[in-house]
């Protein structure tokens, strides 16, 4: 096998080279390969979208039983240490002499790589950004939000989109001039690009970044500021009372009314007026629809 390299061979190649060492799993092959594809002039951005690509094919052997969960971390374990090496080759500006962004992982979600990827473009860019790490307390983001006013707040979300919702919500006071940035493949439909952008990709973050810093936010309170503006406290207003989520979270989980009347203390009258009110609520017909929607909605996980 030749070395080095350029163009759409050496990104293939790469890319075939790197879900080998992740499958071996072997981390000097791993970084053997993120070395050639830098020296054969692969731009660090072809390189990240080969080692996503890696970790989907991961994730595919992972849930049909080809993969364990032990080989699944330590896949991470190898890509955490590739990404080190694509830094340096993502500089472009001086470090820190832009806006402050911060980039945080809401709680109960593990999945960081991705948002990881786009702390290094940004901070390549030269963004002065903080990066929570994995699972952070919705206090805590709050107090970081106060603490450092970033001109720019990005959250990911991948699984937890119950914790995303909540975490906006928590984040959106009248006293912060933060715009909101999301990202990652669990966040729902009808909140990508409708209180804020969704980037599906970290090619596009540092373009998408830039406009919102253009945008004053003054004139973008409806749509991307994290100021309660009319879009945002009609999306993000609590639809359901919590005793009418824990009733959904039954319903989503199979339960009859009477599993759930006991489970609750409540009687089966009360599940089924409760159950009356969800419909209501979520302007559907069936039980099957209200878990549907509410799902869609990011209301129950
Ligand atoms: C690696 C991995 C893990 C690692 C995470 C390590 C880490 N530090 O991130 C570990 C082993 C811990 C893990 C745990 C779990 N995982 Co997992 N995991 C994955 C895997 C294989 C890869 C995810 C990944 O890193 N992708 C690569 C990154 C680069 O892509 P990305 O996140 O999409 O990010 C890009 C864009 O979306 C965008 N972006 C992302 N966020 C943001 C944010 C902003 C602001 C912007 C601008 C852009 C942006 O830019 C990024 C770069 O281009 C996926 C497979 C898959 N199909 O996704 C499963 C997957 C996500 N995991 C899954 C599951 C079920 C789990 C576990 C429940 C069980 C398990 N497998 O161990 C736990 C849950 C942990 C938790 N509480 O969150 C499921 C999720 C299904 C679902 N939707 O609920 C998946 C899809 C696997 C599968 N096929 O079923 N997992």
């Amino acid at each position: 096998m030749g070395k080095g390299g350029s163009g759409p061979d050496a990104v293939e190649l790469f890319a075939d080279r790197y879900l080998e060492a992740l499958r071996a799993p072997s981390l000097p092959t791993a970084l053997e390969a993120v070395d050639e594809a830098l020296a054969g002039s692969v731009p660090a951005s072809d390189v990240h979208g080969a080692v996503r690509r890696a970790l989907l094919e991961i994730g595919e052997l992972w849930s049909s039983g080809k993969l364990g969960v032990g080989e699944e971390h330590v896949a991470t374990e190898i890509t955490l240490r590739a990404l080190q090496r694509l830094r340096e080759p993502l500089r472009i500006a001086t470090p820190g002499s832009r806006e402050k962004i911060l980039l945080a992982v809401p709680a109960g979600e593990r999945h960081d790589i991705g948002l990881r990827i786009v702390a290094d473009v940004l901070e390549g860019a030269g963004f002065d950004v903080i990066f929570t790490g994995p699972d952070l307390p919705v206090g805590a983001l709050v107090a970081l939000v106060e603490q450092h006013q970033p001109a720019v707040l990005g959250l990911t979300c991948t699984r937890s989109r119950q914790a995303l919702v909540d975490t906006i919500r928590a984040i959106s006071t009248p006293r912060t001039a933060t715009r909101i940035l999301l990202g990652g493949p669990g966040v729902p439909a009808w909140l990508r690009n409708s209180i804020a952008p969704w980037v599906d990709d970290s090619t596009n973050v540092v373009a998408t970044v830039e406009g919102l810093l253009d945008a004053p936010v003054d004139t973008c309170v409806d749509s991307v500021s994290l100021r309660p503006g009319q879009v945002a406290s009609d999306l993000l207003a609590p639809i359901l009372t919590p005793r009418q989520t824990e009733v959904l979270v039954g319903l989503a989980e199979g339960k009859s009314t009477e599993q759930i009347a006991s489970e609750l203390v409540l009687t089966p009258v009360t599940i089924r007026n409760h159950v009356a009110n969800i419909l209501a609520a979520l302007g559907v017909h069936s039980r099957l629809e209200a878990v549907v929607t509410a799902r869609r909605r990011g209301l129950i996980d």
